[in-house]
C-alpha cells in the first residue's frame, strides 16, 4: 500500500505570540529555527517499509497547506497518517475534512494527544476514520492489513474506529512494540541539516531513543501513563554506527530520563566510549538519578549538556506534582553535573495549583543561585487526559486549544492573576539571563562555532 504519514503545518507565532512581542530567546526572532526531526514518524516509516509499503512522510514545519496537499495529490496515498498534539488538534481535524474532500481515503490518528485523551477523540470529527493509542509501529502497519482484508480490526492492539458514528477499540485498548523487533528509524526520508534543536554543538543532529516511557507518575506528565521498556544496548550501539556512517554530529537522546536503570545507564556509557565514537551527546536525567560514578562516564561518552527537569524550589509544590524529589538536594545533584563541565538545562514550573506569587518568585530565585546554563520557566499546563485536567483543583483552565503549546498559559491558579503568571514567566527569565556572572559563565563555555552562533543571536534576541 501507498501510506502518507504526515505533521500538519505549523507557525510559530501561533504558539510563542508573547515571545515574539518580548523579545525573549525566542529561536526565530534570533534567527534560529528550532525544530527537531520527528523521529515517531522516521520510526513508523521504517515499520511500514519493511512491510513492503511505499512510504510518504511530510513534516508541517517546513511545508504550508497547499504544499502538503500538493504533495498528497501526487502521491496517491491509500492510507493517510496525520500526527496530533494536543494544541493542534483543532488543524488534524481541519487538514482531515479537507483531505477527505479532495483524495477521500482512510484516515488514521496518532501521537501524544490520541495517546493521552484517549482514541475515543476521533468521535469529534466525521473525517477520521481511525485512531491509534501508543506505539503507532505495528498498529499502522496491521491498520494495512485491516483495510486489505486480511484483520479484524479488534485484533489491532490500539486501534479505534467507527461504526455507524459509534466509536468502537480493540480488545486491547494500548499498542505496545517489541522495541527488540523494531527496525531502526528511517533517517533517510529527511535532510537532516534542516533540523536545528534550540541548543546544539554541531550539525546534522539527530535523535535517538533507548528505553520508552518512565517508571515515575508525576501528575502534569504524559509518560507517567507509558509503560518503562528498554531496547537493548548492542542494538543501540548498532544504531548509533549506522548515524555514524550517515555522517552525523550530534545525538540527542529522547529517553525521558537516562537514568531510570542506572546500571544500564552506566552500561551504555561503557560501551560508548569503548567504540570511541566522536559525537556530542544530550540527554534528560532525573534529580535523583545523578552521582558522582554516572556524570563521570556520560562526560567519557561525550554528554556535553543534561537536562533536568528541577520544576519547582518549593517542597510543597514538588510533592504536590508527585515529583518524588527533594529540594535539599537539588543543589548538590547540579553540583555534581556542573564539577564535570556538563552544561545543564533545567526546567521549571510556575503556577503549580496552590501556589503563591511569593512560591513561585523562590522558584526563580532558587534557579538564579544554581550553576546551571539553561533555564525554561513553563506555566502548569494539564493536557487533556491528565487527572488533573479533568478534575482542575485550585485554579481555571482556559479553553483554547493553542494554548496548551506550554508556552502560554492556559491554567492560572487561584492563588495568583493571569497577569501575575505572565510576569513571573518573563522576569524570571531576564533575570536568569542577564545577570553578569551568568554572561561570563556562557563566554567561558565557548567550544564551537555553533555555540559562538547561539550565543550572539541569543543575545540579540535580548537586546531588540
Ligand atoms: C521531540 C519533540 C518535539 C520536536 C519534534 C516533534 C515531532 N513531530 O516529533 C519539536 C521540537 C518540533 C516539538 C514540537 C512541539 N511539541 Co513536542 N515533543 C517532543 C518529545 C520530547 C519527543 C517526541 C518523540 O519523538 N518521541 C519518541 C517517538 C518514538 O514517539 P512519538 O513521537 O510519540 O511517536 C510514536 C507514537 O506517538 C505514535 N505516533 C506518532 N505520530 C503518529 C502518527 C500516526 C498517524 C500514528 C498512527 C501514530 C503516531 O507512533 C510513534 C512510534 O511509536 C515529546 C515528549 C516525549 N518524550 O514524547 C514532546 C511532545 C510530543 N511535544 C509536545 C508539544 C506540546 C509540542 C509543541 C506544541 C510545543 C510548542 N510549544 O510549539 C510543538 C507541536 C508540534 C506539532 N507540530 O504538533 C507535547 C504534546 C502533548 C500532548 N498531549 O499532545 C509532548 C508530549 C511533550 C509534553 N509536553 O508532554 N516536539
Ligand atoms: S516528569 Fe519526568 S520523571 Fe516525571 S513522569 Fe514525566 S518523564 Fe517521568
Amino acid at each position: 500500500m501507498r501510506v502518507s504519514v504526515l505533521i500538519p503545518e505549523y507557525d510559530f507565532k501561533e504558539t510563542h505570540p508573547e515571545y515574539v512581542r518580548s523579545g525573549f530567546r525566542d529561536s526565530e526572532r534570533a534567527g534560529i529555527p528550532y525544530v527537531e526531526n520527528p523521529l515517531g514518524l522516521m520510526y513508523l516509516s521504517s515499520a511500514l517499509k519493511e512491510n513492503g509499503h511505499e512510504v510518504e512522510l511530510i513534516d508541517g514545519y517546513f511545508h504550508n497547506r497547499e504544499d502538503i496537499i500538493d504533495r498528497l495529490k501526487q502521491f496517491e496515498p491509500d492510507l493517510v497518517g496525520i500526527q496530533a498534539t494536543a494544541p493542534f488538534w483543532f488543524r488534524v481535524k481541519d487538514i482531515s475534512k479537507q483531505i477527505k474532500y479532495i483524495l477521500d481515503v482512510p484516515i488514521v490518528v496518532g501521537g501524544s494527544h490520541i495517546r493521552y485523551a484517549g482514541g475515543e477523540i476521533i468521535g469529534q470529527s466525521e473525517h477520521i476514520d481511525y485512531g491509534i493509542v501508543g506505539d503507532g509501529e505495528p498498529a499502522i502497519v496491521q491498520l494495512c492489513e485491516v483495510l486489505k482484508g486480511q484483520k479484524k480490526p479488534e485484533d489491532v492492539d490500539g486501534l479505534f474506529w467507527k461504526e455507524e458514528d459509534n466509536v468502537q477499540h480493540a480488545k486491547n485498548k494500548t499498542s505496545e512494540a517489541d522495541l527488540h523487533e523494531l527496525p531502526f528509524p528511517d533517517r533517510e526520508e529527511f535532510d537532516l541539516y534542516r533540523y536545528r534543536p534550540s541548543l546544539h554543538r554541531e550539525l546534522p543532529v539527530t535523535s535517538l531513543i533507548t528505553a520508552r516511557g518512565c517508571k515515575m507518575g508525576c501528575l502534569f506528565c504524559h509518560a507517567a501513563a507509558d509503560r518503562y521498556r528498554t531496547r537493548k544496548i548492542s542494538d543501540i550501539i548498532s544504531e548509533m554506527k549506522e548515524i555514524e556512517e550517515q555522517g552525523i554530529r550530534e545525538v540527542l537522546f529522547y529517553d525521558q530520563t537516562m537514568g531510570a536503570d542506572r546500571e544500564r545507564l552506566i552500561k551504555l556509557c561503557e560501551e560508548i566510549i569503548e567504540q570511541d565514537f566522536d559525537f556530542w551527546l544530550q540527554g534528560n536525567l532525573r534529580i535523583d538519578e545523578v552521582d558522582t560514578e554516572v556524570i563521570r562516564k556520560m562526560k567519557e561518552a561525550g554528554f556535553w549538556k543534561v537536562c533536568i527537569g528541577i520544576e519547582s524550589g518549593v517542597q510543597k509544590s514538588l510533592n504536590k506534582l508527585n515529583k518524588n524529589i527533594d529540594v535539599d538536594k537539588i543543589k548538590k545533584a547540579v553540583e555534581i553535573v556542573d564539577s564535570f563541565d556538563i552544561q545543564i538545562s533545567g526546567t521549571f514550573i510556575l503556577g503549580i495549583p496552590g501556589e503563591t506569587k511569593e512560591e513561585a518568585r523562590k522558584t526563580i530565585e532558587f534557579a538564579k543561585e544554581l550553576p546551571i546554563d539553561f533555564v525554561k520557566f513553563f506555566p502548569f499546563t494539564p493536557f487533556p487526559g491528565s487527572p488533573i485536567y479533568e478534575n482542575p483543583e485550585n485554579g481555571k483552565i482556559k479553553d483554547d486549544p493553542l494554548l496548551l503549546c506550554q508556552n502560554r498559559i492556559n491554567f492560572v491558579p487561584e492563588t495568583m492573576t493571569e497577569e501575575e503568571l505572565r510576569q513571573l514567566i518573563k522576569n524570571g527569565t531576564k533575570e536568569f539571563y542577564s545577570r553578569p556572572g551568568y554572561i561570563l559563565r556562557r563566554i567561558k563555555k565557548i567550544r564551537t562555532f555553533e555555540d559562538i552562533k547561539q550565543n550572539i543571536l541569543g543575545a540579540l534576541a535580548y537586546i531588540f
